[in-house]
């Protein structure tokens, strides 16, 4: 397998923290066998955690006032794939890419197949993109996509999202993610019924263009770009449409796209108790879809929607959600970001394991609301990190993605062969 990072460099990188890291795990397995957890099981189930990697996210993110380009901005999909494939090797939990198309159209599908095969990667969910207007392109969206009053512009919209599952066939993806960003900016500018219904033929035409082993996720968004009314705007429209349009039509739920402190986890498992809940973008923000480092904000929130996930996995063990990372990495070298990201996700994951859930269901089911809490806080409270850090050293990755990238030089290397387009600064978020 092809890798832009020397393997015997990195396990020499590697040595030097081994014996710290073997000595942290053995006593955090001493620790949690005291509460009869058996490690090896944990970190198994670590390893094959994954979550996909946005190929929007490894350029600089920006917003709408600038974006400020980094070093060694990657400038076509090839090059994004170069950058997930190091992701991937250190982190060893980002083995598949999400494309968004037109951003991410390849002349050739097959030789973006192969170059993505050629590191060991997959593609993941496909992103449509009718909240843009191309080059060329017939008929404007600025009024809304599969949404608006004109046929044409609906069809037009219908049209490329089959294009895009035609294209994600030959790429190996088994899901299209529809956001429409449709809506409207002021009371009494859009029918609140006839958009919703024409968004439901909308995608009802592309639900049955549909390969039968694909699923559609729906992506609920509370505002921007719309910014008194979108037609999507939260999880009861998201499952309305669902139901209404199919079995493989499921709900997305992209963490910043809800109203500061509503009850994300809770989403969830409402979502998943009716079986419409079919994937995440992970993020985190504060005020707005401020796209965020993953639990970066506020990760015990991170930690209760995993709660929620293992708890269905429980009852189901077969669930298996598409997990993906949507975030804008304005400040930060984005590979950086998606590798840190990638492991809060997955600690999130293992802490929700360690929870013990037959007390916890003891508790709720004596109203005892402090050991019931408390025992969620029992398990968030355990440092977890020497459990990733073996998922990495064993699977061939980096104890510590982060300095083992630094300390690789690749950024310094990739900012030398892809010298900058002065041009390319502008604002947006890619
Ligand atoms: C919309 C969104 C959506 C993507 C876009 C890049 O805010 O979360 O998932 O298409 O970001
Ligand atoms: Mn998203």
């Amino acid at each position: 397998m092809k890798q832009l990072i020397d393997q015997n460099w990195l396990q020499e990188h590697n040595a030097k923290q081994e014996a710290a890291v073997i000595s942290d795990y053995n006593a955090l397995a001493e620790k949690l066998e005291r509460s009869g957890i058996k490690i090896d099981t944990i970190l198994e189930q670590a390893k094959q955690f994954t979550v996909a990697v946005p190929s929007w996210g490894v350029g600089t993110g920006g917003t709408r006032f600038a974006r400020f380009p980094g070093k060694g901005e990657p400038r076509n999909i090839f090059e994004k794939l170069d950058d997930c494939s190091v992701i991937q090797l250190l982190s060893q939990a980002t083995p598949a890419v999400s494309l968004h198309i037109p951003w991410d159209r390849p002349k050739d599908p097959s030789e973006l197949r192969q170059y993505a095969e050629q590191y060991g990667l997959h593609f993941d969910a496909m992103n449509s993109n009718t909240f843009q207007d191309q080059i060329g392109q017939e008929e404007s969206y600025k009024f809304g996509s599969l949404t608006h009053t004109n046929k044409a512009v609906r069809e037009q919209a219908i049209a490329h999202n089959i294009d895009v599952v035609e294209l994600g066939q030959k790429l190996g993806s088994k899901a299209l993610t529809v956001w429409v960003g449709d809506g409207s900016n002021f009371p009494g500018q859009q029918h609140f019924k006839n958009s919703f219904t024409h968004y439901l033929d909308s995608i009802k035409a592309v639900y049955n263009s549909l390969p039968d082993d694909w699923n559609m996720l729906l992506e609920h968004k509370i505002f921007e770009p719309a910014f008194y009314s979108t037609v999507i705007q939260d999880w009861g429209s998201s499952y309305l449409a669902a139901k209404e349009t199919g079995e493989r039509c499921l709900s997305l739920v992209d963490l910043g796209h809800h109203a500061p402190n509503v009850n994300i986890e809770m989403i969830v498992s409402r979502l998943a108790q009716f079986g419409k809940l079919g994937g995440f973008h992970f993020n985190d923000s504060k005020y707005g879809d401020d796209d965020l480092d993953s639990g970066s904000i506020n990760p015990y929130q991170l930690f209760l929607i995993f709660n929620e996930l293992t708890d269905i996995r429980v009852q189901d063990p077969s669930y298996s959600p598409f997990y993906m990372l949507d975030q804008s990495h304005n400040v930060t070298d984005p590979v950086e970001s998606l590798m840190y990201s990638a492991a809060e996700v997955q600690r999130a994951f293992v802490k929700s394991l360690l929870v013990d859930r037959n007390a916890l269901t003891q508790y709720q089911e004596a109203n005892d609301a402090m050991m019931a809490q408390a025992s969620l806080k029992q398990a968030y409270n355990l440092d977890v990190e020497p459990i990733l850090q073996m998922a990495r050293l064993q699977a061939g990755g980096a104890i510590d993605p982060v300095s083992c990238y630094r300390a690789s030089g690749y950024r310094a290397a990739v900012a030398k062969a892809r010298p900058a387009d002065p041009n390319k600064t502008g604002s947006g978020i890619v």
